[in-house]
């Protein structure tokens, strides 16, 4: 069989439209594969490139072999049989963001990227809006929601790109003008042999950078080599570096602001806004706009979000903890709070090891679990309590806590068991609390 297809697509979801929007606009007519019975863009494709053959519920290597370019979605992993064989053939395999890349490549350096286990999202919020209040043009997207090739329509002169794992395997050439990785823990480990290769598809973020900053308080994050680079830490600086000292954000012997100022909570926040402000400076913002923004930006939804107080007890939807370090996290975060903590944790633990919970499950007064992992999270706490369903959950939380108490919703996994994302899972949370009884 003789292919007359040159590109090929890999996967149609958000990534794969737009890839084939890209393509298309080049006067490039691509195939489309997605091993999915009834991928999520089959509609949109059929309406809006109707000249763009489909290939549903699977990968055809007939016309693999036979491309010049596959470009693969990030939920596709790079070691499917049918990729492999094309790799092996010799034929480039990459993502959207180094198409991306590439197409703006002529141009000096207008990208910050933003990677990490936990975090990515948060600052690349923070960045984006320090950037537009700086005055400066700001496209924000990749991992965050908008793929980056629907941002070149934007007409920005600096791109802020949260960037995953998976999509970081499969970039080489992205310039950026200064980038992060946040933090490294465990995540995704359906996907990778270890932490070491995961580690290693975030660090090559570092060498696609003119500069870099790591995160003092986490090795897994210092470059394997010596770059350009700084850093950010909950300690005092030591020259050039960003950091916390006596309660105030620093840069070197600068100071930029009190904590008290800031309006986010948590030090894992604080953290993130010091990273924000170490990329914002690269390209030469302004510190009393970032403290501007660190004052008023409070933080997103299903992040550590307060969702109600009802007789006296806080309920907060930390949804977006698809992963141990983010529940670590929240834990720690509340470590100074004097009522009991009650936790629903659970879901689909992506092959997870979840023990580094289990010191800060101490601070835990009451653990209730579900979901398909949720008894590999019970076994770390003696008395926890296992339930079927959210509504189970809340009920149970709000029947254990008394005035003063926290319930957290902080599943250290993944929501794909049980809901479509981390945000069906936080909305079904916010209104059975606001369903429950009391002021
Ligand atoms: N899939 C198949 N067969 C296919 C193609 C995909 O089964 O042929 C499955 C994947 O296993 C995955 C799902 O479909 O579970 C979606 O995969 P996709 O590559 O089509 O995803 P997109 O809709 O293109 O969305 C992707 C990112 N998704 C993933 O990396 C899984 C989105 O990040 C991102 O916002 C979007 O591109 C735009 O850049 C989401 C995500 O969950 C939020 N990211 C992971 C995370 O943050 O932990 C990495
Ligand atoms: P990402 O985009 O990397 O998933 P988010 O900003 O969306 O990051 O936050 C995801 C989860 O991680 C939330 O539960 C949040 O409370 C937690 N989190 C945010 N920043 C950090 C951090 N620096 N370290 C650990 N956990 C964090």
């Amino acid at each position: 069989m003789q292919s007359q297809y040159s590109h090929i697509v890999l996967g149609l979801g958000a990534t794969g439209l737009s890839v084939v929007r890209y393509l298309c606009g080049k006067g490039i007519t691509p195939l489309v594969m997605d091993s999915r019975r009834q991928p999520p863009g089959a509609e949109t494709l059929a309406s809006s490139f109707p000249e763009v053959k489909l290939i549903a519920g699977g990968f055809d290597c007939r016309y693999l072999v036979q491309a010049t370019q596959i470009i693969i979605s990030p939920g596709i992993a790079m070691n499917t049989p049918e990729v492999r064989a094309a790799l092996d053939m010799g034929i480039e395999v990459i993502g959207d963001v180094e198409l991306f890349a590439r197409e703006i490549a002529d141009r000096k350096p207008c990208v910050i990227g933003i990677t990490g286990s936990n975090g990515k999202t948060t600052v690349t919020t923070l960045v984006g809006e320090m950037l537009r209040e700086a005055g400066i043009a700001v496209a924000v997207g990749g991992n965050i929601g908008i793929p980056a090739l629907d941002l070149l329509q934007e007409n920005a002169d600096i791109f802020v790109l949260e960037l995953s794992s998976f999509q970081l395997e499969t970039t080489h050439s992205l310039n950026c003008v200064a980038s992060t990785c946040l933090n490294v823990t465990e995540d995704h480990m359906d996907r990778y042999s270890d932490m070491d290769a995961y580690r290693k598809a975030k660090l090559r973020l570092y060498h696609q950078s003119r500069a870099i900053i790591f995160n003092r308080d986490d090795a897994l994050t210092i470059p394997t080599e010596p770059m350009n680079q700084n850093s950010f830490g909950l300690a005092p600086p030591e020259g050039d570096e960003w950091g916390i000292c006596d309660s105030r954000i620093y840069h070197g012997h600068s100071e930029i602001m009190p904590i008290t100022e800031v309006s986010l909570i948590g030090s894992h926040n604080h953290a993130n806004l010091l990273a924000a402000m170490a990329l914002v400076y690269a390209v030469g913002v302004d510190k009393q706009v970032m403290a501007k923004v660190a004052r008023t930006f409070t933080g997103l939804s299903h992040r550590c979000e307060v969702v109600g107080i009802k007789g006296g007890v806080t309920y907060v939807n930390d949804s977006k903890a698809t992963n141990v370090g983010a529940t670590v996290a929240a834990l720690d975060g509340l470590s100074d709070h004097l009522g009991d903590i009650i936790l629903i944790a659970g879901g689909d633990g992506k092959g997870a090891d979840f023990s580094p919970l289990e010191e800060p499950l101490t601070k835990v007064t009451h653990l209730i679990t579900l979901g398909r992992d949720g008894n590999k999270i019970a076994a770390l706490k003696e008395g926890a309590i296992k339930v079927d369903s959210m509504a189970a959950a809340v009920a149970k939380a709000a029947q254990l806590a008394t005035s003063g108490d926290i319930v957290l919703l902080s599943p250290a996994c993944a929501s794909l068991d049980m809901y479509s994302n981390f945000m069906a899972r936080g909305d079904d949370f916010r209104s059975l609390v606001e369903q429950l009884d009391g002021e």
